[in-house]
């Protein structure tokens, strides 16, 4: 096979064969004039800032890229190493407590029912997810550079560092395989022995580092508990347990430096490389976790070793083939073309200021879009971790929001162009989480609210936990009494059927789901004065409302969101049966109930309220857009149905400005009312710069790497923006598509190739003047 590197080979810079290895590394693009500027990042000094590195992933190890030329740093993940082992979070008095924080709620007394949620019913938070280790690569001084880049090429996701120094050429390629479960760094220079380094691994997690025989081997475990004493990274503690049936997640780390000429030596934990002509750097880690209810012993240390073993067999050349052709698969299949401008040429972090300044440069959004593509492949693989709020690039032991899934909308977000942008592979994680939530969310209805089927609140980790959070404090009943995301997630499995048409999944994953899921709101919900049926007490995420005497209450008889969500789940569950041919007790009694469901109630200016009575909240540009789930990502708002209207005027009440995730919901929802330029305006919004160093609290926008800034750093904004573009292109199914349906009137050419639609099918379209001029839908076969 012809590699990626060869083909990209620009004829008017230098070229630098490494003449030893068994492929051809090293090729100098010189300043990238050639890379597809629509599938590359790239920068003319390297990242000083976290917020400046270039992921790299293949979906269980991360990598944080920073391209430095005398010191290099690389911040590795696992995604298994979350704090905690597998629990459950009883609260005994909890059924109580919400059946009478329920009659509360009903008599209209919020704050006591709030108050009796919060001391009874919370309890513990989620695990958190942990930062891996830090490579650290110091050079020896070379005096200046020049010529310096550092790109990620999202085509083959390799990431490649060049300058030149004393007319040497220096290039370090960086990729992580799936195949191989390895990093691998290959360090090469156009003349020979030049390479020297020391390599050695810093973690924050506790440990025992050797190196021996050019092999780092770092050995660790995770704590069990964080404890908070404030805010700040300062202000934790950790505990480490010893005792094996308390012990947290363990781990072992493996780097083998494999040299071509020079020496290689190994002393304080560290490697030394002098005067190789090149070397690869094989990097292995493999935790003990063995599943989100299993006591964490896997054997780790001897997978860990193959997989060194076995990479440095095979060789850097071999692995990097097998790289290519597996993330190619997935990455080739989907391609988005808008015309490039002057500025597209520019490195990435110029081209983002140009962007905000209104120089037009439209490959920017088909970057962006890639992006979006190329985060989901290089984080959420087979068999992995489904992605977290960073998805899986943490730095920190006291990350944002714990790193955790957040299922009120983050989590959700991180899948949202999964399907449509034709990587359903990548959907298993959350598939299989989806799954492990039923099977713990069962014994948390039952103890929390005496029901039958499965729920889980609004977050959960690692330990598939799905009982609310807040341990008691005051006021974290606007987050964590929340017990829709099982109902959100029943949304995604069905969108999954739709998209693969997947008959096995129909009848043994998706039926037995939505009628377990139908069973938790059948058992729970009550009728309300009018004699419609509602869930009781309801919050409706993160927003809160004035009572009539003044006070900020979160938990009101119903919200808007958990009644959408309840019909969602009851339409989706007739749906599935009626495909089925199934005509079981829990259909029939959803049929019967449906109906009497309670609807949306509009307020006086027309728009729809988020709690009964059109309570309202004094956060009128609140960032969630809760009540207008009907809207997206469900479809009961569609066009045509009567309340599109209704839906407009909260969105326009809700004003643009936003996190990053708020954000890319908007462009989705502008899509949605088949708005384009109202979405593109949004996306311009997020594409807004964030400086490297921001944090918390300002209004979203993109870091220089093009990472999502809530702020601070979270993926699900890259992810939002990425569906809402395939929203704007493509509606419908693949029996009556809606071709750009929401198109921006200065996107008056383009193309789209690979574009997944509901009911098996992709297409393939161009548009000039902004009509579409040629449009393909490939059918799928159909599938057993
Ligand atoms: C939800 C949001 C916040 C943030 C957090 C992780 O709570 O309301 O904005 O995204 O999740």
């Amino acid at each position: 096979m012809s590699s990626n590197f060869e083909k990209k080979i620009d004829k008017t810079v230098i070229i630098c064969h490494n003449k030893t290895a068994n492929r051809i590394f090293g090729i100098y693009t010189g300043r990238l004039q050639m890379m597809n500027r629509s599938h590359t990042l790239w920068y003319n000094r390297p990242a000083e800032n976290k917020n400046e590195a270039l992921p790299l992933g293949n979906g269980r190890i991360g990598a944080m890229v920073f391209g430095g030329v005398e010191h290099e740093r690389i911040i590795f993940n696992e995604d298994s190493l979350w704090t905690g082992r597998p629990g459950f979070n009883d609260q005994p008095n909890a059924a109580s407590a919400f059946r009478e924080a329920q009659r509360l709620a009903l008599d209209g007394r919020y704050a006591e029912a709030q108050s009796i949620i919060e001391r009874d019913f919370t309890s513990n938070p989620s695990a958190v997810y942990l930062p891996l280790c830090d490579l650290y690569l110091d050079f020896n001084p070379i005096g200046g550079y020049d010529n310096y880049s550092r790109a990620l090429d999202l085509q083959t996701a390799v990431h490649t560092t060049v300058f030149e120094s004393s007319s040497v050429c220096y290039t370090r390629e960086t990729f992580v395989s799936e195949p191989s479960q390895v990093a691998v760094i290959r360090l090469s220079a156009s003349k020979s022995g030049k390479i020297s380094f020391s390599a050695h691994l810093k973690s924050q997690l506790k440990g025992e580092v050797r190196a021996e025989r050019g092999i780092i081997a770092f050995d660790g475990v995770c704590p069990t508990t964080v404890i908070r004493r404030g805010m700040n990274q300062e202000s934790v503690s950790f505990v480490y347990e010893n005792d094996p049936e308390k012990r947290g997640i363990a781990f072992g780390v493996r780097l083998a430096v494999c040299t071509e000429g020079g020496s290689i030596n190994s002393a304080d934990g560290g490697i030394e490389v002098d005067g190789a002509d090149c070397a690869t750097l094989y990097f292995a880690v493999r935790s003990s976790f063995s599943g989100w209810n299993k006591s964490p012993d896997a054997e780790y240390k001897s997978v860990c070793d193959d997989d060194i073993k076995s990479a440095a067999e095979k060789g850097a050349g071999a692995l990097l083939d097998g790289h290519i052709a597996d993330w190619s698969a997935l990455y080739g299949r989907c391609e988005l073309i808008l015309p490039e401008s002057e500025l597209s040429s520019r490195p990435t972090d110029e081209r983002l200021i140009g962007h905000e300044e209104g120089i037009g440069d439209q490959s920017l959004y088909a970057l962006l879009f890639h992006y979006g593509r190329y985060l989901t492949i290089a984080a959420s693989r087979a068999g992995t971790e489904p992605m977290n709020l960073q998805g899986i690039w943490n730095d920190m032991m006291l990350p944002p929001w714990y790193s955790n899934y957040t299922v009120n909308i983050n989590t959700e977000m991180n899948y949202w162009p999964t399907l449509t942008a034709n990587l359903e592979e990548c959907y298993e994680p959350l598939l299989r989480l989806i799954g492990e939530l039923r099977e713990s969310g069962r014994k948390t209805a039952k103890r929390y609210y005496g029901a039958r089927g499965f729920c889980s609140h609004h977050n959960t980790d690692l330990w598939r936990m799905t009982t609310p959070v807040g341990n008691g404090q005051p006021g974290c009943a606007v987050w964590a009494f929340w017990p829709m995301s099982a109902g959100w997630f029943m949304r995604h499995l069905c969108e999954y059927f739709e998209y693969t048409q997947n008959e096995d999944f129909l009848r043994d994953t998706l039926f037995p789901s939505l009628c377990e899921c139908s069973e938790f709101y059948i058992d729970t919900m009550v009728e309300s004065k009018d004699g419609k049926l509602i869930f009781a007490a309801a919050t409706s995420p993160e927003n809160s409302f004035m009572t009539d005497d003044g006070r900020i209450c979160s938990v009101a008889a119903l919200s808007a969101m958990s009644q959408a969500i309840i019909r969602d789940v009851f339409r989706m569950t007739l749906d599935a049966a009626a495909l089925c041919g199934i005509e079981n007790d829990t259909v029939k009694t959803i049929e019967k109930l449906l109906p009497r469901v309670q609807g949306y109630e509009c307020g006086p200016s027309g728009t729809i309220g988020e709690w009964n009575g059109n309570l309202k909240s004094p956060e009128t540009h609140h960032r969630h857009l809760s009540h207008l789930y009907g809207l997206h990502p469900a479809r009961e708002i569609t066009h045509g149905s009567g309340l599109e209207n209704a839906a407009r005027l909260s969105l326009i009440e809700r004003g643009d400005e936003g996190t990053g995730w708020s954000l890319g919901w908007k462009v989705n929802m502008w899509a949605r009312l088949r708005d384009g330029n109202h979405a593109l305006r949004l996306i311009d919004m997020q594409l807004r710069t964030c400086p490297a160093d921001a944090t918390f609290p300002s209004h979203g926008g993109t870091y220089p790497n093009l990472l999502g800034a809530h702020p601070p750093f979270q993926i699900d904004g890259n992810f939002g923006v990425c569906a809402g573009i395939c929203e704007m292109l493509i509606q419908g199914t693949a029996d009556e598509p809606i071709f750009l349906p929401a198109l921006p009137s200065s996107w008056t050419s383009g193309a789209i190739r690979g574009l997944r639609l509901r009911g098996g099918a992709s297409v393939d379209m161009k548009w000039e003047n902004g009509k579409v001029t040629d449009a393909v839908i490939h059918r799928d076969k159909p599938k057993k």
